[in-house]
């Protein structure tokens, strides 16, 4: 009772920009490898933590076998909007198109569930977990063309399969982290095979199936389509540094935008990445039915590009994060400034891994009422909605457990799910 109280002040106090009801709704999201666990086939990253001796995935969360728990504790928080990913490796575990119906069986039990409770799907085809076939001697992964097409093939059994009960689709999630953590200069993600020209051409290939995959999309289903971009915000110090602040924003956040609004890699890419055709340029110019972007943290740049973060926002768990709302903010209005995009905007991720996290997670709730609050003052006509990552605390990629962004609580010995201070934030937020 006097946690409930002391939260309905917190939203109350942080949220008084909105006078009755939250102008777009708060959802949560996680993805398949982090949560799943049990019976699929191998992927990048079971092969990736073995062979750098990283934590292993396991039953990650036991979601696999858990998933009615999690979709009604869902439902008690009052989530009605869930964004989740299918993997590839549960739906075609050893070959391109030899389908396990036992994988595509366990969507269909979970969209059933998630319906039973009144929840919306945003499913994403691709969160990561590469099927390991598509990244060995034969096929080189994102680095080989060829996977435009069996993008496509995998995406055609998803929407055969589930368009039925599912109206939102993202096809591949960040893009940019992939091919800088995976095949570019940063190497810590799998497949790690890096070099500048496997990061542009990884990158470009995604773009291709993602832009291909909509296009058939479109002609053959009802619904909406687009990709998730992530991207941190830049801001500059002062007015000598804007043209820095600009470059890195189009180093990290215009590599895909433009592609995806202009049909056109940034000038400053240009001269690394192979134009795209006439062709492509149109498909890509058409491929999004809405912005779904993640966004996460923000640092300074100066007029000599040295960046910095600010010794007064709390640094989280995750090194690279930093609890700075003032960049969503600025990030939503760069958006329109640079953009001048009607489509509608979801901000797909968002979230905190609170040092020493604990089910009194204050760190998160001030971050997220923080970020919030940013999304509703710079919000325009077409924020629809916010999904905190996570749902609950996951595999945190190569940080294996040690990282927590959950705001329900797991316990990875007997996998018991406890909500934290912040799910009943959210819960009131969504209330109002
Ligand atoms: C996202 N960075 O990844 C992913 O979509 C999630 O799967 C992940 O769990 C979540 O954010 C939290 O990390 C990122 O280093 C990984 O800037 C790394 C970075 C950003 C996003």
């Amino acid at each position: 009772m006097k946690m409930k109280s002391f939260i309905l002040l917190l939203s109350s106090i942080l949220l008084k920009t909105v006078d009755s009801k939250l102008p777009f709704f708060i959802g949560t999201a996680t993805s398949s490898y982090q949560i799943e666990g049990w019976n699929r086939g191998k992927s990048i990253w079971d092969e990736f933590t073995e062979k750098k001796n990283l934590h292993p995935v396991l039953n990650a969360t036991n979601h696999y076998k858990m998933y009615k728990e999690d979709v009604k504790l869902m439902a008690d928080l009052g989530i009605k909007d869930y964004r989740f990913s299918i993997s590839w490796t549960r739906i075609m575990p050893n070959q391109i198109n030899v389908i396990d119906r036992d994988g595509l069986e366990f969507y269909h039990n979970l969209l059933n569930e998630l319906n039973k409770y009144n929840i919306t799907p945003y499913v994403t085809i691709y969160h990561w977990d590469l099927p390991i076939y598509l990244q060995n001697e034969e096929i080189n992964g994102w680095l080989d063309s060829r996977i435009i097409d069996y993008f496509v093939q995998y995406s055609k059994v998803l929407f055969e399969e589930y368009s039925c009960k599912v109206k939102y689709w993202m096809t591949i999630n960040e893009p940019l982290t992939t091919s800088q953590q995976g095949y570019g200069f940063i190497c810590s993600f799998a497949p790690g095979i890096c070099s500048e020209e496997n990061m542009f051409l990884s990158a470009r290939n995604q773009l291709l199936a993602h832009a291909y995959t909509a296009d058939y999309f479109h002609k053959n289903y009802k619904g909406e389509i687009g990709i998730v971009i992530n991207t941190n915000w830049i801001q500059p110090i002062d007015e000598s540094a804007k043209e820095m602040s600009r470059n890195a924003m189009d180093r990290m956040f215009g590599w895909f935008m433009d592609p995806l609004i202009y049909g056109k890699f940034p000038q400053i890419l240009e001269s690394k990445n192979q134009p795209f055709s006439n062709e492509e340029q149109e498909l890509l110019k058409r491929s999004s039915d809405f912005l779904a972007i993640n966004h996460y943290t923000t640092s300074y740049i100066d007029a000599n590009g040295n960046t910095w973060e600010d010794i007064n926002w709390p640094q989280a768990q995750s090194l690279w994060l930093y609890d700075a709302p003032i960049g969503m903010g600025e990030l939503l209005k760069y958006i329109k400034e640079r953009y001048t995009t009607q489509l509608p905007i979801y901000i797909t991720e968002c979230g905190f891994s609170q040092k020493n996290d604990n089910i009194y997670d204050v760190g998160r709730v001030h971050y997220l009422s923080g970020y919030i609050d940013q999304v509703i003052k710079n919000r325009g006509d077409n924020i629809k909605g916010f999904f905190i990552w996570s749902f609950l605390d996951n595999f945190e990629w190569a940080s294996g457990y040690n990282e927590t962004f959950g705001i329900v609580n797991v316990n990875f010995t007997d996998y018991k799910r406890t909500p934290k201070l912040s799910s009943f934030f959210i819960k009131d937020l969504n209330d109002l």
